[in-house]
């Protein structure tokens, strides 16, 4: 049996839990989780039900069942063209009676389909906990998408020219980006000139960049399902302010500090104090966290921040957990810098993809 079903299994068993059942009913909410443990990415209308006493079962919509069947690491791929009428009856065939589902995706049309004396489990935690830790496999995907990201980005870079519109260089990039091998961005593309860059999560406009104004670039790739997340903040052929060149330096130093502090049994509040420190030394203020994993999600676990912040838990980091890097500093109207790498926990410390 597959490893990640055999560590779900000890988990299911260890909590007296009847199955894990993940569920896609819409293409706008799809749960990677499924591809996860399938190996079979994009089901918009399907199930995979994980018992603890039987084999795995993956239910899929006739336009879906091929490649399920090629892809999937489940033997028992079957077909459906009523999901919401045939979920009731597969758990009832299986006579599930406590349920584990990913609290994130499960939804209440889910819940309403489901029969009443089904205890439900909120397995969100266990979830990503599995999927928190990459194996080999997933870290060559990561890393490739890294790569492509950073090649691409340093491409656009060349090109860049004051007078260019800030929707001109992110259609370039995401053009370039696919290209280049990534299947889909991972994300809608952060691309912000001048003051701008002081909006954390600004979109692109049709802003024309000035010389020596900064230029914030923050895209990833989707390669097999796998997601990089980088970011960098350069000056358009030019001398930046004062101000700008000074917090670039505090941001780099709060980079480098915090990547420095990474090693197996640091934990993830750790790693945030060090970039915070160094950006509040100086007297500004990180408003977010230093990072997030990334993995079949561009935000999963574990989440860089401090305690409590967003609900954050603390995470002891282990040997192939993959995460982003990217304190910031924005100061309202005048100008932001972000410096985003993905690394990877080694043995001894971490590898920046
Ligand atoms: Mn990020």
């Amino acid at each position: 049996m597959n490893e990640r079903f055999k560590k779900l299994k000890a988990i299911l068993k260890e909590r007296d839990v009847d199955a894990l059942l993940l569920v896609n009913l819409h293409t706008s909410s799809i749960d990677p989780s499924i591809h996860y443990f399938t190996n079979v990415p994009f089901l918009t209308h399907a199930c995979l039900l994980i018992p603890l006493n039987e084999e795995p079962l993956l239910l899929t919509a006739k336009l879906d069942y091929a490649r399920a069947k090629r892809e999937s690491w489940v033997e028992d791929v079957r077909t459906t063209d009523n999901l919401k009428q045939d979920l009731p009856k597969l758990l009832r065939e299986y006579r599930v009676k406590k349920l584990a589902v990913n609290d994130r995706f499960f939804t209440l049309e889910m819940m309403n389909l489901i029969d009443k004396d089904i205890r439900i489990y909120g397995f969100e935690e266990t979830i990503y906990n599995l999927r928190m830790v990459k194996d080999e496999e997933e870290v060559e995907k990561i890393g490739k998408a890294a790569k492509i990201t950073k090649q691409v980005i340093n491409e656009i870079m060349d090109i860049v020219k004051p007078g260019m519109r800030e929707n001109e260089i992110k259609s370039r990039l995401e053009y370039v980006l696919k290209l280049r091998g990534a299947e889909e961005t991972a994300f809608p593309s952060i691309v912000l000139s001048g003051p701008r860059t002081s909006d954390p999560h600004g979109s692109s406009s049709k802003r024309k960049v000035l010389r020596g104004e900064p230029l914030l670039i923050d895209c990833g790739a989707k390669l097999q399902g796998y997601c990089s997340d980088i970011t960098r903040t350069f000056f358009v052929n030019g001398e930046p302010s004062d101000e700008a060149k000074e917090i670039y330096e505090v941001v780099e130093e709060a980079q480098r500090t915090a990547i420095k502090a990474v090693k197996p049994g640091v934990s993830n509040f750790e790693v945030d104090g060090e970039a915070r420190k160094v950006i509040s030394e100086h007297g500004y203020e990180l408003i977010h966290g230093t990072g997030h994993g990334i993995g079949l999600e561009v935000h999963e676990e574990p989440t860089i921040s401090f305690e409590k912040y967003k609900g954050a838990r603390k995470v002891v980091l282990e040997k192939g957990m993959v995460f982003t890097v990217e304190p910031a500093i924005y100061v309202d109207g005048r100008v932001g810098i972000r410096l985003e790498d993905d690394v990877i926990v080694t043995d001894t410390g971490c590898k920046v993809l």
